[in-house]
């Protein structure tokens, strides 16, 4: 899969990126990051790319031509027209659905727009996908880029290890996972519980399950609504959700 980052700060975005896994993913041709600073791209000798908005108000705007002029840089080099995402929190809320879908895909273009936004006619013009990741407000889009492509690119075939892991954890059944132990057995007094020393599979998973099912009943009971559980599963739901509610003193 290639990323390319339409942004005024790709360092930001790349070197956050690199860091770890997705480093490595890029290392063993799995995934490619290329950033693009737009203001390569300005208009005028003292290399700005905003300006005050028509209208009067505060901040300023991104302008128009740099950005359709970056993004041209890369539609150039591509085959099929990639879509194009742009980072607003008047997007769509990302989840983890849409990182499924847009893991899909050969090639995606990302542009992060900051201070007050970007002028309305070039995202008309270039942009197909508007995403937010959340109801909370960010200086710029490069954060939330950052989220989106992690989030995708650890679904692309051989970027994680363990294959398994991208589908068993949070969200892939709606459910949120269960708690984790290694070594030491005992730490502060605290000891990892038993059932997972046993060596016992079956047990393991029944308890693992379990947990998945309390922590979203506790957490997020929002989920539970998608989730397939058994019923013996949707009764210890229940049972732990009116304890929730007991203690919140809502019954
Ligand atoms: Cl995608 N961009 C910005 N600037 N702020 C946000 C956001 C995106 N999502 C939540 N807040």
């Amino acid at each position: 899969m290639k990323c390319h980052i339409l942004t005024l700060f790709p360092d930001m975005v790349l070197e956050g990126l690199r860091t770890s896994i997705l480093g490595r993913a890029e290392e063993k041709g799995l995934l490619s990051l290329h950033g693009v600073n737009i203001r390569d791209f300005a208009e005028n000798k003292h290399n700005r790319v905003d300006d005050a908005p028509y209208g009067g108000g505060a901040g300023l705007v991104m302008q128009p031509g740099p950005v359709y002029s970056a993004w041209r840089s890369v539609a150039e080099t591509c085959e099929r027209q990639p879509r194009v995402i742009y980072l607003t929190p008047q997007g769509r809320v990302f989840n983890q659905e849409i990182a499924g879908e847009l893991a899909e895909e050969e090639e995606l273009i990302f542009l992060c727009g900051h201070y007050e936004g970007i002028d309305e006619r070039v995202l008309e013009l270039i942009v197909t996908d508007y995403l937010s990741i959340g109801d909370y407000v960010l200086t710029g889009g490069e954060l939330a880029a950052m989220v989106v492509i992690d989030s995708v690119a650890r679904l692309v075939p051989g970027v994680l290890h363990n294959d398994a892991s991208a589908e068993i954890e949070t969200f892939s059944d709606s459910l949120l996972e269960y708690p984790q132990y290694t070594r030491p057995e005992e730490f502060m007094g605290k000891k990892v519980p038993e059932v997972l020393l046993s060596g016992h599979h079956g047990n393991v998973d029944k308890w693992r399950r379990e947990q998945s099912v309390l922590r979203t009943a506790r957490s997020r009971p929002d989920l539970l609504k998608k989730a397939a559980l058994t019923e013996a599963e949707q009764e210890l739901a229940e049972k732990e959700l009116r304890k929730t509610l007991d203690f919140h003193g809502e019954m």
